[in-house]
């Protein structure tokens, strides 16, 4: 992958990055600091195909640890900041790490764990590039023989939850995500001219393996947000030509009065993908400010599936057709047998973007496989007339809070062990903001006086922030049906309107 950006590279006096902050890197600087932050890792004894995870606040440096383990041969393994220490200590006994980079302020605690998990080396990593990482980044030399690594070696690992409660890690390839940088730059028609305005976290495959590879596959530039905030968003547009976000993304910048088409004049593209973006955002959008919204697909397992043309007509509420390269089928979920237009079935794809497994667990990545190789998503669709893939559900019980993904099961098991509470069942309820919110229906044992301010105090500190339920509420008995499942479309039909805004 590296050698790929490598080949890709304008003149080093290009700008790659800058900060409202005042930070600029060029892609000189990119070439000479990723080659010290290469010899940092290895001074901190990694080596090819051994594991970095790094939890650290967004940075210019972050990037350079990234583009450190392309160099280095070493699997990048990035976290959610959100993650909590108990999370955190089951990435590290999973994944085993060579070295953890943590934030300087939770450095002991992380320490703590390392020690316990057998993970050799921990640095720390701060905002503004602060931390022992970088005091060792500054002995090391400014050049760094790139690790040989084949197409099919490991690039990176990315947790995901799954429906069976534990986090998987998704091995993705060198291939994997040269593949899908390449035909997101073409499709997308990115260029050395482009400014992306980059206000997405960067341990997910949409704010680093769609959005920076872009920028780096391109030579583009990027003006680089520690967050998304709608009004630096709307202050800096003018000086950027695309932007990638999150539906919700969308929906504040459409509840601020700064978003006009003045605003919006010197813009290319709007990107928007992670979640089902509702049509009528789209349309609100287009009418604002005279752009369409281009929707993509994808999954962490997959990077970029499907994306709405550049050329061509992007239709609200469809992703659009499959990337070139990448095989598409709407399957029958029992058979896999392809079905017709306007047929309802399961996305299933074979292309070079799909991943090589979940680490140590051959079992769980043959099921998601089928007999031809086809991946099974568990996102329910069907294709048009036109080609185009149009979302309708998904097989799988997910719920999807501002772009990030929370597996009901994780969330009901910590809740169902609570003393006073008998069962749980979590399910996504429409939200003005988030566009789904996590929200609890449980049951109390008889007698028990637990309340709605227990259940989330007590979850507080167990999981990250975004999967804790917006609301508890309580019943006295969960529907289900005949075979005793839970019936969830009934509770999500029962509180459809729990977060409607008044009058809305
Ligand atoms: C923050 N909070 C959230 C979320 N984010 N709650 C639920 N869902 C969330 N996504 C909580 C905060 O902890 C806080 O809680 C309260 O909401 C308000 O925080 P606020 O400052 O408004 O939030 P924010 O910092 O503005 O964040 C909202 C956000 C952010 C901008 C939508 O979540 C975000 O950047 N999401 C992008 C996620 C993403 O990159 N997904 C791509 C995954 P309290 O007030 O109680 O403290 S990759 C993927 O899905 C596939 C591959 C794909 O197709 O891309
Ligand atoms: P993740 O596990 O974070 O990779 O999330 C992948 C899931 O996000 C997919 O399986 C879909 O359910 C969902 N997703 C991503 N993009 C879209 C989109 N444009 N429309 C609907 N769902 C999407």
């Amino acid at each position: 992958m590296f050698s790929a950006i490598r080949a890709r590279m304008p003149a080093s006096d290009t700008v790659f990055l800058t900060t409202p902050e005042g930070r600029r890197m060029s892609y000189g600087d990119v070439l000479l600091e990723s080659a010290r932050m290469a010899g940092a890792l290895v001074a901190s004894g990694v080596g090819p195909g051994d594991r970095v995870a790094l939890q650290v606040d967004k940075s210019p440096e972050a990037t350079l640890v990234y583009l450190a383990c392309l160099r280095a041969g070493a699997v990048f393994l990035p976290l959610n900041t959100a993650y909590t220490l108990t999370e955190l200590d089951y990435f590290l006994g999973d994944a085993e790490p060579a070295l953890v980079i943590c934030r300087p302020a939770i450095a002991a605690e992380v320490a703590a764990l390392a020690i316990k998990r057998g993970v050799k080396f921990c640095l720390t990593l701060g905002a503004k590039g602060e931390g022992s990482l970088m005091d060792l980044v500054a002995r090391q030399s400014e050049s760094f023989a790139d690790v040989p690594r084949r197409g099919d070696d490991l690039a990176a690992f990315l947790y995901t939850s799954g429906t069976t409660g534990r986090s998987k890690a998704a091995m993705l390839t060198h291939d994997n995500l040269a593949s899908n940088a390449q035909v997101l730059t073409e499709y997308w028609r990115f260029t050395g001219k482009d400014v992306l305005l980059h206000a997405l976290p960067i341990f997910h495959t949409h704010g680093l393996f769609v959005a920076t590879n872009v920028v780096l596959f391109a030579g583009a530039s990027m003006i680089f947000l520690a967050k998304f905030d709608a009004d630096q968003v709307l202050a800096l547009l003018p000086k950027a030509t695309a932007l990638m976000g999150v539906p919700t993304f969308y929906t504040r910048l459409l509840d601020h009065p700064g978003l006009t088409q003045a605003a919006t004049a010197h813009m290319r593209l709007f990107v928007s993908g992670s979640a089902p973006l509702l049509a009528e955002t789209h349309r609100a959008f287009a009418q604002r400010t005279g752009h369409a919204i281009l929707e993509r697909y994808g999954m962490t397992e997959t990077g970029m599936i499907a994306s709405n043309p550049y050329d061509g007509e992007r239709i609200p509420g469809t992703v659009g057709f499959p990337l070139p390269g990448i095989e598409v089928r709407i399957a029958d979920p029992d058979s896999g047998r392809a079905l017709g237009t306007d047929e309802v079935g399961v996305i299933e794809l074979r292309g070079p973007n799909v991943f090589k497994g979940y680490w140590r667990m051959p079992e769980k990545t043959k099921a998601e496989f089928r007999p031809d190789g086809f991946f099974v998503t568990g996102d329910v669709a069907k294709r048009d007339a036109r080609g185009y893939i149009h979302i309708i559900g998904r097989a799988k019980d997910l719920v999807i809070s501002g772009g990030y993904n929370v597996y009901p099961i994780e969330i009901e098991g910590e809740i169902d062990a609570l003393p006073g509470i008998v069962e749980s069942a979590v399910i996504g309820l429409a939200h003005p903001d988030f566009g789904e919110g996590v929200t609890a229906v449980a049951i109390r044992a008889k007698d028990a006086a637990i309340d709605e301010a227990q259940v989330l105090k007590a979850l507080d500190g167990r999981l990250a922030k975004y999967k804790q339920p917006k609301r508890v509420l309580f019943v006295d008995e969960l529907p289900r049906n005949a075979m005793g499942k839970v019936q969830k479309n009934l509770l999500r039909e029962r509180f459809k309107d729990l977060y409607a805004k008044p009058g809305g």
